[in-house]
């Protein structure tokens, strides 16, 4: 081995938590033989996982490995889950385009497919469970070739994606309220829906989407928060104007102050992008001492360092774990905690990525007023016997 390769390598386990053998030490979460869990006191013993048949909150301390197998991976929506039969399944493109098209579920599979591994969490997943995420390898196309396929026209600005589930909606205007049949839906600019990124996916895992996931098909922008990844999706819609959906535009948006020029001027933004977030989902204790697994929720931009503090001691470097290193995968991290002493003690993690920005404590969002994207430092605590 030359010494260039052997810098590398070097590196590459201060970066990626190698062990002796170059093997990942920490790929396989599950518990290993010898190895029990230690509980958290901040889960109420209320706490309900499968509130209702068509709505499921992971077991964070239940992580098994890198990816949420299917009968786990959370689920959420607002109206029902619609039933559809893959032999009538029609994906149609409208609006502002060539070729308005229309494919079936073969169609799609014919395509040349690839795989996008993306990790995600609902804009609403929040302390204490933290159960509203999960991490899938998507197999799907590109959301560009279907795109391509219809071809969109010059003055096309704004791509709209319809699940089939509806409900009837009160609408309000001024002092006025209608009642009418609204369908799911979100949009994304052009240029973002043409970049490569954003996906069109027909399996999870290398197995069917469930109609948990969005059978036969759903979208999938990566570094996005849940809401954006339409399941059910029957009709991608090409329009010059901007979508201003229910779902889009009003309930999914996010009310905060920011001080500027020493004024505090208030602001709704949409949700889009992932707010960088970690928090601790499993402690264990084996002959060794105890291990902290955590988990990194953020939009891809590279993490720069994962952190964990015990009590009101220093913040120590976590590892974060090579087997989710792609880009828009989740991240689980570790931290080896030594010295535990019996009694109750508080573990927060707090993540940092590339351009510096840094989780946020509780407080630093005291001016957000509506509770979606909580990306804030969760202290929780465990009882050690
Ligand atoms: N058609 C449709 N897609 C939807 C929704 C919905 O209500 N209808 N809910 C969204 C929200 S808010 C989230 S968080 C994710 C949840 O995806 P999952 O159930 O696969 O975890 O789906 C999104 N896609
Ligand atoms: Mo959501």
């Amino acid at each position: 081995m030359n010494n260039t390769r052997r810098e590398i390598l070097r590196g590459s386990v201060a970066i990626a938590g190698l062990g002796v053998l170059g093997l990942p030490e920490w790929s396989m979460p599950a518990l290993a033989q010898g190895e029990t869990q230690v509980p958290f006191t901040d889960i109420p013993a209320t706490a309900n996982f499968a509130p209702a048949p068509d709505r499921r909150v992971v077991d964070l301390r239940k992580i098994d490995g890198p990816f949420t197998s299917r009968d786990q991976f959370y689920t959420i929506q607002h109206y029902n889950q619609p039933e559809i039969d893959p032999a009538t399944y029609r994906l149609s493109i409208s609006g502002l385009v060539d070729r308005p098209t229309s494919l079936s579920l073969d169609d799609l599979r014919r395509l040349r497919s690839s795989e996008l591994v993306a990790g995600f969490e609902c804009s609403g997943n929040r302390r204490p469970l933290q159960g509203l995420c999960g991490n899938g390898r998507w197999t799907g196309v590109p959301l560009r070739t279907v795109l391509d396929r219809a071809g969109l026209k010059n003055q096309a600005r704004e791509i709209v994606f319809f699940g089939t589930d509806r409900g009837d909606e009160d609408v309000e205007f001024r002092t006025n309220t209608f009642k009418v049949q609204q369908q799911f839906g979100r949009s994304l600019p052009r240029d973002f829906a043409m970049s490569g990124e954003p996906f069109l996916a027909y399996a999870m895992n290398g197995e069917p989407l469930t109609k948990n996931q969005g059978f036969p098909v759903r979208l999938i922008v990566p570094g996005w928060y849940g809401v954006s990844n339409v399941k059910w999706l029957s009709q991608i819609h090409v329009q010059d104007e901007q979508y201003l959906g229910k779902f889009h535009a009003r309930c999914y948006r996010t009310l905060h102050g920011e001080m500027i020029d020493g004024e505090m001027k208030w602001t709704e933004t949409a949700i889009s992008k992932m707010r960088l977030k970690s928090f601790i989902a499993r402690v264990t204790k084996d002959a060794g001492g105890h291990k902290v697994l955590g988990v990194v929720l953020h939009d891809g931009t590279p993490i720069k360092s994962v952190e964990v503090k015990v009590d009101e001691g220093a913040w120590q470097p976590a590892t974060l774990d090579s087997a989710t290193s792609s880009k828009y995968a989740w991240k689980l991290f570790n931290y080896k905690w030594t010295g535990a002493t019996p009694g109750e003690h508080t573990l927060v993690s707090r993540v940092t990525d590339v351009t510096g920005r840094v989780q946020p404590t509780l407080e630093a969002l005291e001016t957000k007023k509506t509770f979606l994207e909580d990306n804030s430092q969760f202290p929780r605590k465990v009882m050690i016997s």
